[in-house]
């Protein structure tokens, strides 16, 4: 279990078992949430910006696209896989996330971690050519062909495209991540009741942000995105059945577990 590396309940770190909300600890509470972004975002925003020509060329998009089925659903899922434990930092570094039990830790990364990767894809996009950094360079839908899964790539890329044209903050990215790792509604959870405290803590955070920067009505647009998210999910595990189906040996031994015990 990868994810049990996860730390335990602890109430001495736990904000909300000390004190009641107020606004210095909504400030507090967006402040842990920005910097634990910023530190398992990977990317900078600027170094991405000045990575943009950075291109595939046609032979290496070819090598890409002769890839069998195979191996090319091996690779991205070993590429994905790294961006989701980057996502379980984050998480961790949630107040509150800690501690719930361990048990409600995985359920909701099992639901949420895939998500906040595709929240987070939108900085590594590029709109103004649709190609998103994977492997050191930016790469087009074209590049995923091999995959055989046309169909959740282009709805992979069309998110990117929407998300980006919400031009939100680092904070804002921050924020709407917590939320959407922070869901009571997910299935499987234990104690929803400590869930929903979470939760209500990370909305008034975004809230507060939202409101700080006169920008209250993206709150509407990010709860439609929220939907789209969960579409999107559940399409990728469709793939995912599919493929575990006609290719059950790479399924089964060379995904990285992580991965398996995640989406599995
Ligand atoms: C998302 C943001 C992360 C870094 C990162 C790593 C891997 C990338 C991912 C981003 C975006 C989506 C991505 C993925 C690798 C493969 C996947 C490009 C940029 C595409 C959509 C293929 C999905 C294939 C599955 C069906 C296996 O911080």
């Amino acid at each position: 279990h990868d994810l049990m590396t996860i730390h335990p309940y602890n109430p001495l770190e736990d904000p909300y078992s000390l004190y009641p909300h107020s606004l210095r600890n909504i400030d507090e509470l967006c402040a842990s949430i920005v910097r634990s972004h910023r530190e398992t975002c990977q990317y900078r925003v600027e170094e991405l910006q000045a990575l943009r020509w950075k291109l595939f060329s046609r032979e290496e998009i070819q090598a890409y696209q002769s890839k069998s089925v195979d191996e090319m659903w091996q690779h991205c899922a070993i590429r994905l896989t790294d961006a989701v434990q980057f996502v379980v930092e984050f998480a961790k570094h949630i107040p509150g996330f800690r501690m719930l039990s361990q048990n409600d830790q995985i359920a909701l990364l099992k639901t949420g971690s895939m998500e906040v990767v595709l929240v987070r894809m939108s900085r590594f996009f590029n709109t103004e050519n649709n190609t998103v950094f994977f492997d050191g360079k930016f790469a087009g839908t074209e590049v995923f062909k091999s995959l055989a899964c046309g169909d959740l790539i282009a709805a992979v890329f069309d998110f990117a495209h929407a998300m980006c044209a919400l031009k939100l903050t680092e904070q804002q990215i921050a924020l709407f991540c917590a939320l959407v790792l922070i869901n009571a509604d997910r299935p499987c959870l234990e104690d929803r009741g400590r869930v929903q405290r979470v939760q209500r803590s990370v909305e008034l955070g975004l809230t507060h942000i939202l409101h700080r920067d006169h920008q209250q009505s993206l709150m509407h647009k990010l709860h439609q995105r929220m939907e789209v998210l969960r579409s999107l999910c559940s399409l990728h595990m469709e793939k995912l059945r599919w493929f575990s189906q006609r290719y059950p040996l790479t399924a089964h031994s060379m995904f990285p577990p992580l991965y398996k015990e995640l989406f599995a």
